[in-house]
């Protein structure tokens, strides 16, 4: 007999997913934000956490419990929304679970069941963080964090790091390939496949790091090409966007929703991060490459994007905005999906002209103060002239 309380508690769940989102008062010309996350805990289906029988669960007890929903990838499919979202149970392993809106604001409703990942990786214990890629090649790709002890050495916490990759083509089946190899970089986070094939090659943009946290000599965010994508092996990893001093990346950055190609180059959403005396601080940057060589640089905005505001700023990693995944549909609007401190997961929504717009006329980081005020300077006394003082 199935338990009365759920079809309450399910009914609460089947309100937040039904609820209508709506645009903040807040205003910069990029983007919008809207008032309520398209994903956290309490959307999570009840029938994923409680056993709703009477007979066998009588005080209606959670079981399997859920901490978290955030860093997801994303893809449009047939005119509807995707995410494949970081799931993370009461007992710290992370999954990933399919949620489908119509519109990408609001109505996200996940499957009825997360995804079951060919278990070919015996000494995997974690798994998060997955970026979709529509190939040319035909397939969708899931690269993601796939964590395992680090046994070399004699700590407990001691992780490593690597790219799991997968492959699909309607986001049911899954095969999953070799790990990616990276012959001069330990360990790997944040990896994106490249949407098209350059040099007739797999274009990856890595992560390169020395440990587990610490990107120790790893210079910012990595691009390198692979013959195969069923065992992926990289050479040479070349840097694109690069860490620098006293900028949002002086701690590490990494490559975040899989670039979008415009007509001026391809976009680029990351995350920087630096060092505070409150921890680090993660927020969320803008850049271009070239469209022939995806791997060169040929605009930096100065500064973040997207930042952490009001009570996005508190969670479980408190002070992040993260991103993973980014929609374009047929009408050239962009669905930003990003995490707030690693609890709950956000949508911001701009257009191809704003983001380029963005991209290509926001000035540069001159690097230092004095230049910082001499650019503000500049832009103080074009507007005064225009109001005629
Ligand atoms: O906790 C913040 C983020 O930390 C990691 O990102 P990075 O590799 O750049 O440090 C990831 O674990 C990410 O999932 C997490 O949101």
């Amino acid at each position: 007999m199935i338990h009365e309380k759920y079809y309450e508690l399910q009914r609460q769940v089947d309100e937040l997913t039904s609820r209508k989102n709506k645009k903040t008062s807040f205003y910069n010309g990029i983007y919008d934000r809207y008032e309520y996350p398209v994903l956290t805990r309490e959307m999570i289906p009840i029938t994923w956490k409680y056993d709703i029988c009477k007979e066998t669960n009588p005080f209606f007890m959670e079981r399997l419990g859920v901490n978290a929903t955030f860093n997801s990838g994303a893809i449009y499919l047939n005119g509807k929304y995707y995410l494949v979202a970081r799931v993370e149970g009461n007992d710290r392993k992370s999954f990933f679970a399919v949620a489908e809106s119509d519109n990408g604001i609001d109505g996200f409703k996940f499957w009825d069941y997360p995804i079951l990942l060919p278990d070919t990786c015996k000494e995997e214990t974690n798994v998060y963080d997955m970026r979709l890629t529509q190939h040319e090649d035909g397939y969708i790709y899931g690269v993601f964090c796939s964590e395992s002890k680090d046994t070399t050495v004699n700590d407990l916490s001691a992780a490593t790091a690597a790219a799991g990759i997968v492959r699909t083509k309607d986001l049911k089946n899954w095969e999953r390939l070799d790990n990616l190899t990276t012959l001069r970089s330990p360990q790997q986070r944040n990896v994106v496949l490249h949407p098209e094939f350059v040099d007739g090659k797999y274009a990856f943009y890595t992560r390169p790091m020395d440990d587990f946290i610490e990107t120790g000599s790893g210079g910012g965010v990595g691009f390198g090409l692979s013959d195969s994508i069923e065992h992926a092996v990289i050479d040479e990893e070349k840097m694109t966007s690069l860490r620098k001093y006293h900028t949002i990346t002086e701690a590490k950055n990494g490559a975040g929703a899989v670039p979008i190609k415009t007509e001026k180059g391809w976009i680029h959403i990351a995350h920087g991060v630096r060092n505070t005396a409150a921890g680090l601080r993660y927020v969320i940057y803008a850049f271009a490459t070239d469209l022939k060589d995806p791997s060169k640089v040929i605009a930096e905005p100065s500064g973040m994007l997207i930042g952490p505001r009001e009570s996005e700023r508190i969670g479980d990693v408190s002070n992040v905005v993260f991103t993973n995944g980014a929609i374009v549909n047929e009408k050239n609007e962009v669905f930003i999906y990003y995490a707030s401190s690693d609890t709950r997961l956000h949508v911001a929504t701009t257009t191809i002209d704003r983001l380029i717009d963005y991209v290509f006329n926001t000035p540069k980081d001159p690097g230092r103060s004095v230049e910082c005020v001499a650019q503000r300077c500049d832009l103080i006394k074009k507007n005064l002239e225009l109001l005629g003082k």
